[in-house]
């Protein structure tokens, strides 16, 4: 009876832990992420070759995020770190409205593979301080998230260097992410 109570409080005051991987087109603003997050200040950025891992600790949730470059010769690398992830960011440029049917594109196949099947997506509308970046909605419009199916998804208006939307992307991956992965 003892061991079960004190198995139950564990389980219940345990941290949670969360694979997270974090693509997008270069320039998107995953490295400005990822260590806005973990520590709090803007980095100078160059573009990543290979990858960024770092685990952010949030409300009693332990996130491992990769972030992973995005120049177009290096994509085909994702799918090396598809395996166990849970929970996967998908960050755009809003103020890029050239190169978003590409994104679209990055972001439909990417959903198509196997492994991918149970993540969760969010997706961060970032650099929303540039005066013409576009809103959430037309984001999702031209990134077709309505016409996703059995897939949790949710889209967060965000600007990395003034941490705006981070947390509250945090927060929704934390309620929905799949255990199943
Ligand atoms: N105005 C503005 N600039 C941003 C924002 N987020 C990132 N940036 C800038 O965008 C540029 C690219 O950011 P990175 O974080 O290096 O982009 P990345 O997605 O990691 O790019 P790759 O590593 O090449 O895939 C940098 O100059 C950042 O300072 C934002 O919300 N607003
Ligand atoms: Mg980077």
């Amino acid at each position: 009876m003892g061991s079960a109570i004190s198995r139950m409080v564990k389980m219940l005051f345990a941290k949670k832990e969360m694979r997270i991987l974090m693509v997008g087109l270069d320039a998107a603003g995953k490295t400005t992420i990822l260590y806005k997050l973990k520590l709090g200040e803007v980095v100078t950025t160059i573009p990543t070759i290979g990858f960024n891992v770092e685990t952010v600790e949030y409300k009693n949730v332990s996130f491992t995020v990769w972030d992973v470059g995005g120049q177009d010769k290096i994509r085909p690398l994702w799918r090396h770190y598809f395996q166990n992830t849970q929970g996967l960011i998908f960050v755009v440029d809003s103020n890029d409205k050239e190169r978003i049917s590409e994104a679209r594109d990055e972001l439909h196949r990417m959903l198509g593979e196997d492994e991918l099947r149970d993540a969760t997506l969010l997706v961060f509308a970032n650099k929303q301080d540039l005066p013409n970046a576009m809103t959430v909605s037309e984001i999702t419009d031209k990134l077709g998230l309505h016409s996703l199916r059995q897939r949790r998804w949710y889209i967060q208006a965000a600007c990395a260097p003034s941490c705006q939307g981070l947390y509250e992307g945090l927060d929704w991956l934390s309620s929905n992410i799949s255990t199943k992965a």
